[in-house]
């Protein structure tokens, strides 16, 4: 709340803020923690339409959440002491957000920073204000700002300027104006020819704002701390002269320094119409020149030019402090507000670790790449999953044969039936109505060293075997002694007189395209000998996938052997089994839901009960 007739602020004022943008809110927080608020300036933000939550803001050097909630009616039951309502709607919806604000008892100024709101529209809000006794500031304007105290959005412009312009601490003179630019240059001509700001307020540039220059000045006649009143009013309307009025009545005493621009309309031969809506010479009392003269004639200070304002300022400041009007406050360095950390990396001022590092695939650019090959290239070049898999896991463009066998290998795995661990436990969970995801997850929870997942054990203990010349009664024997079933060894279903056709396929696109397939003739030699123990002890599918993985990398001359101990010790080639059982795990998924198959429960008979 403000204390005191005429004063719009205080330290301790308090804005919901509708219509969320990161840049303002933060903007006002960085001012709050310079002029050493104790709480943020924004209370809550109104975002309309959300249901609740917060946003993430700084305020000095800690991190805060400032709640978030839909509507108008919730911020204010909720945030009864926050009575600016600062509205960055649009233009579009600026007018029902500004006038349902005017209605909430606890809400005291509106800012409408929008700018093209519709006269009438504007109008409307006026009058329901006049009659409410509340304060618009706009449309169409950046806001205000309470040197020390309170500041709206984006007024003042950046750190930088409010720290150049002392807006951090209070200082003697009451300032409006219709444009907010002018107002930061304003700030800082008033920082140097006197000691700054206590208020400065932007009305904006409609024909029709909310409140007008007069209305500022008779307000800064009321706050004691305001010594001199600084007013630039702009060519067009007649605004100067209700403060002419005020002045010629002694509704306003302080003294007033007054400038109007837009002198130079009288060189065109036609209308002028400026950047503002309201900037346009209508009759000879719009004029510039006439407003200048009036204001003067009332007893205003009013310089030569523009050019002359800054020295007139100055005389009056200095007048004022030898008469002891003005004793400036000492001085103070105010607190620093960290810079952002992305600001402040740009700018080389810190440097800061990464979190993760990643080599395969990089998004930053026009077009993601894989290992450097970008996606137009790919395309092109008709890639397929082969190409894919061995950029993303080998980080190497492997030869065409080696893509086509590990789409093979994907094609092949992609299903073997309802039966399987994998895919069973995926039908469980379908029938129990659970998503395609946990469906499939718990499908692939089942893959390991017995089902599916014995693709990178085969693969060491091939290598191992085959590159230490171990026989295979000697490596199968060495195995049993240590209790290990020989990993790509043995199937449920399949044997030596019904062998597994993927298996006979993958041998056989390999023994035409390898240029060696040692490892497989290894394995084989391995399954040799353990058919003579019992008949499903065959070369399985994964046993097979290892030993030809084993051969490719060597026959493609892409691989160091470490390279190649590392793909088998880090274990890349499960990896090609999950891929491929996922595409069948998900069709099962889809199969079951397709099927409309009811919760699944095993029948007791099913089930040996035992103590
Ligand atoms: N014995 C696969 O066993 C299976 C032995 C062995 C030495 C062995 C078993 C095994 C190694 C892991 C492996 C991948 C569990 C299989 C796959 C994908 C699939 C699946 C599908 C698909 C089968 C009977 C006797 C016992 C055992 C001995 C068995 N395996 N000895 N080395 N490897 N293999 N997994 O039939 O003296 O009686 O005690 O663990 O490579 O998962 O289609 O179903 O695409 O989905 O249950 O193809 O071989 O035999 O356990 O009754 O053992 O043989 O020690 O000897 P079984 P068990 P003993 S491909």
């Amino acid at each position: 709340g403000s204390s005191g007739r005429g004063q719009l602020f205080s330290k301790d004022t308090q804005a919901i803020f509708f219509n969320w943008k990161q840049l303002p809110v933060q903007r006002m927080l960085d001012f709050d923690f310079l002029c050493g608020r104790a709480t943020p300036s924004v209370a809550v933000i109104v975002q309309p339409g959300s249901h609740g939550g917060f946003q993430k803001l700084f305020f000095g050097r800690e991190e805060i959440a400032i709640p978030q909630v839909g509507s108008i009616q919730e911020a204010t039951a909720a945030f009864p002491k926050a009575d600016v309502f600062i509205n960055f709607a649009s233009m579009r919806s600026a007018f029902e957000s500004s006038f349902d604000a005017l209605k909430q008892a606890t809400i005291r100024v509106v800012a409408i920073i929008a700018e093209g709101v519709p006269e009438r529209d504007t109008k409307q809000l006026i009058a329901y204000a006049q009659e409410n006794n509340k304060i618009i500031i706009g449309p169409a304007t950046v806001g205000g700002v309470q040197a020390g105290a309170f500041k709206i959005g984006d007024a003042a412009g950046t750190l930088d300027n409010i720290l150049a312009c002392k807006l951090y601490r209070p200082g003697s003179v009451g300032f409006v104006s219709k444009s907010g630019g002018m107002s930061n240059e304003m700030y800082n001509v008033l920082s140097r020819a006197a000691d700054g700001i206590y208020e400065g307020i932007a009305i904006g540039g409609d024909a029709f704002p909310g409140s007008t220059l007069s209305d500022h000045c008779l307000r800064y006649q009321h706050i004691p701390q305001v010594k001199m009143i600084v007013v630039l009013g702009e060519i067009g309307g007649q605004d100067e002269y209700s403060l002419v009025d005020a002045l010629k009545s002694k509704r306003i005493t302080k003294p007033v320094v007054a400038w109007v621009s837009g002198t130079c309309a009288k060189l065109f031969k036609s209308e002028v119409q400026f950047g503002h809506a309201g900037a346009k010479s209508g009759g000879d009392a719009e004029s510039a020149q006439a407003k200048n003269a009036a204001l003067a004639a009332a007893g205003a200070i009013v310089p030569g030019s523009f050019e002359e304002l800054e020295g007139t300022i100055r005389k009056v400041y200095g007048e004022l402090r030898a008469a002891g009007v003005i004793t400036p406050a000492a001085e103070f360095a105010p607190p620093v507000v960290p810079m952002d950390l992305a600001m402040a990396k740009k700018t080389g001022k810190v440097r800061a670790p990464t979190h993760i590092v990643s080599s395969i695939c990089d998004d930053r650019g026009e077009e993601p790449t894989y290992c450097g090959v970008t996606m137009s290239e790919l395309i092109e070049n008709d890639a397929n999953v082969g190409d894919a898999i061995s950029l993303l896991w080998f980080k190497r463009r492997l030869p065409r044969y080696a893509t086509k066998f590990i789409e093979m290998c994907v094609v092949l795995c992609a299903d073997h039936g309802p039966c399987v661990s994998g895919a069973h436990n995926t039908i469980v969970t379908a029938r129990a109505g659970k998503d395609l995801i946990s469906c499939l997850v718990s499908g692939l929870l089942t893959i390991g060293p017995r089902f599916g997942g014995a693709i990178d054990d085969a693969a060491r203990y091939f290598k191992q075997a085959c590159d230490a010349g171990q026989e295979a009664d000697d490596f199968v024997e060495g195995m049993k002694r240590k209790g290990i079933r020989v990993p790509g060894i043995g199937h449920r279903i399949k044997s030596k007189d019904n062998r597994d056709k993927r298996v006979e396929l993958l041998q056989r696109y390999a023994r035409k395209h390898f240029p060696s397939t040692r490892y497989l003739d290894y394995g084989i030699s391995v399954e040799e000998y353990t058919l003579q123990k019992a008949a499903n002890l065959v070369l399985n599918v994964d046993g097979c996938i290892g030993a030809l993985f084993l051969d490719l990398l060597n026959s493609v001359g892409m691989f160091s052997p470490q390279e190649i101990q590392e793909v088998v010790d880090i274990g890349y080639l499960n990896g090609l089994f999950v891929l491929a059982r996922s595409i069948g795990f998900i069709g099962h998924a889809l199969d079951q839901k397709r099927l409309q198959q009811p919760l699944f429960r095993y029948p007791w008979d099913e089930v040996l009960y035992t103590k």
